[in-house]
């Protein structure tokens, strides 16, 4: 939307929503814990939420077709096609308005339609930005409360003139009278569209996740990855964590990972190494500019947590385990006769009288999964154990090292140093990943995904290349770039690096390396633990740091070949980085 709306304006907006979609009512989400105590208890009525043992806490069960992002079906509108670029798919915005039109015609019939003004980023950042999303689905309200900071002082802001992203979501399954209700409502028919100029998201058909709860992938990254470029400043999908050392050191981290590579279990990692304290900021996306000072510094523009259950226990992320304990809205999880929550990895043996995610009895014979596998649970981040004291200062907390991380089987070491920052951009550029149940689609298939953004990018990736490597200007001091890898497996396909904890060895070395602590040795690819100065036994450390030339050299081959569709936009800075590497291997 364009900026300096007015509170006509926005009064305006709700309205022409309303003729379209024609509700039977329009309530505006106030924000207060009683509202969404009241809201939670007609979800309950409805049968979209069941309550569960633990205090506070709710789980839904999602249609069978409606589990996760739909990447095939998201769409950036921008008007000129180039703009969009290869990694994206693209609809001229009219044409796309008037298929959206016809569509949301009509569909809000018989439910309640509801206007939820948030807010994005901590009170006061100069980074932080506002939203308001229409929605027929009272679930969705309710993780947006959890998700985002809602109700009457960013509808003041607004109401005020404050410029806002607008976002439409209706789940598409419009009520005629005295039809009933299904618990999770939904159509066959999905489409998520990002009008990038008009700052305006539209979304139909599905009620979940990152489809569905506007704030997230699709304001905080798609349209904010554009705004980003426009303003000089960064819009990343990445996880944001203060670590502190020995000797009372504290620096920041952020961290790239696809979707379902485990970035809240980083986040909320329990730092087992003595003297060493690791606090979560947050788990998803950082919003990160830099200042007057010459550092970079980051935001999460999220209040709360989306996070994947299965896999989630208390050997592995406790701080998660605490976190969910209550308060917590679950979705596709299994449950328990106790009417407690389940999920694969939760335990070694799974309870008895299980009913799993579709509502069915589920034992150990049933060959489908008890919960689905991006089941996930939604929280605030007031109940994070480790919440970072500086996690809503408007100010943000500088960034000292990124992280670019895929899952990937083989080739990429576990650490590895970028000489510099084009070196850094050209391994988020070259980040691929193994694709995980976060989106429909073939899991395990290995795919590029630049900076962990593909699906993300509201914008040219091209550009988006170009774009970082913008930011290294005058007398900046550049965070040091990092790519790491938790997921290379041996002949016999099993996991090299045991992950989870032992991640903090990593963090640990990262660490130790801004510090000036720890010697590093140069290779092709760039710098590597030295040997004694990582904490592995010597044949672990060379299975987790061998450098196969020959695989690098097709790698680099094939990247040319990927980077060619961003034709004259790849920048050329990128192209020379990647002939050096090429040179030094040979
Ligand atoms: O996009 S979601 O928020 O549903 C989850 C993800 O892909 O990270
Ligand atoms: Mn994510």
């Amino acid at each position: 939307m364009p900026s300096n709306k007015t509170d006509s304006a926005l009064a305006s907006y709700i309205e022409k929503i309303r003729e379209l979609t024609k509700p039977e009512s329009v309530v505006v989400f106030d924000g207060t814990p009683l509202a969404y105590q009241e809201l939670l208890k007609e979800l309950v009525l409805k049968k979209t939420l069941e309550p569960l043992s633990r205090e506070n806490s709710f789980l839904a069960r999602s249609t069978p077709d409606d589990v996760a992002r739909l990447e095939e079906v998201t769409f950036i509108c921008s008007k000129v096609r180039e703009e969009v670029g290869p990694n994206n798919r693209w609809q001229e915005p009219t044409k796309m308005k008037e298929e959206l039109y016809s569509r949301f015609n009509g569909c809000m019939q018989g439910r309640v339609m509801y206007v939820i003004p948030y807010r994005m980023g901590p009170k006061g950042s100069p980074l932080s930005k506002l939203g308001v999303e229409i929605t027929d689905s009272a679930y969705v309200v309710a993780n947006m409360y959890l998700m985002t900071t809602t109700g009457k002082e960013p509808l003041l802001a607004i109401e005020e003139g404050a410029p806002y992203v607008a976002g439409v979501h209706s789940v598409g399954r419009s009520l005629l009278s005295g039809e009933e209700d299904v618990p999770w409502p939904s159509n066959s028919y999905k489409v998520i569209a990002h009008f990038p100029e008009e700052r305006e998201i539209w979304s139909f058909g599905s009620g979940y996740g990152g489809n569905a709860l506007l704030g997230k992938k699709c304001f905080a990254l798609r349209i904010a990855s554009k705004m980003a470029e426009e303003e000089g400043s960064l819009a990343e999908h990445m996880l944001i964590i203060g670590i502190t050392n020995p000797k009372g050191k504290k620096r920041y981290f952020a961290a790239a990972f696809p979707s379902g590579c485990g970035k809240t279990n980083l986040a909320l990692l329990q730092m087992d190494l003595p003297g060493w304290k690791l606090e979560c900021v947050g788990d998803d996306i950082a919003w990160m500019w830099f200042k007057e000072d010459g550092r970079l510094y980051a935001i999460n523009p999220e209040q709360g947590f989306f996070g994947i259950a299965p896999g989630t226990s208390m050997a592995i992320s406790p701080h998660i385990m605490k976190m969910i304990e209550k308060d917590t809205l679950f979705t596709n999880v299994a449950e328990t006769k106790d009417k407690d929550v389940w999920w694969e990895g939760m335990t070694k043996e799974p309870p008895e009288d299980l009913i799993d995610w579709h509502g069915k009895r589920w034992d150990k014979s049933s060959k489908e999964a008890a919960a689905q596998p991006n089941a996930r649970f939604t929280v605030s981040k007031t109940r994070c154990p480790i919440l970072d004291p500086n996690s809503d200062n408007p100010h943000g907390v500088p960034i000292d090292a990124i992280l670019f991380g895929g899952r990937r089987s083989s080739l990429t070491p576990l650490v590895v140093e970028a000489r510099d920052w084009r070196g850094g951009v050209l391994m988020g550029a070259s980040l691929s990943s193994e694709k995980t149940a976060a989106a429909v689609g073939k899991v395990g298939e290995l795919r590029h995904d630049p900076f962990a953004m593909l699906p993300f990018c509201g914008y040219n990736m091209g550009d988006y290349f170009a774009h970082w490597l913008s930011l290294a200007k005058g007398s900046r001091i550049l965070p040091k770039i990092y790519s790491v890898n938790w997921f290379r497996k041996d002949e016999d396909g099993r996991f090299i690096w045991p992950g989870y904890k032992e991640n903090a060895k990593v963090l640990a070395w990262i660490f130790e390396r801004l510090e000036g602590e720890k010697e590093a040795i140069e290779t092709p690819i760039g710098l590597l633990p030295k040997k004694e100065a990582f904490p592995v036994e010597g044949s672990l450390y060379e299975k987790l740091f061998s450098i196969d030339k020959k695989a690098y050299l097709r790698e680099i081959a094939e990247l040319r070949e990927y980077f060619a569709i961003f034709g004259e936009r790849f920048p050329r800075e990128l192209e020379e980085e990647l002939t050096l590497m090429e040179k030094r291997l040979l």
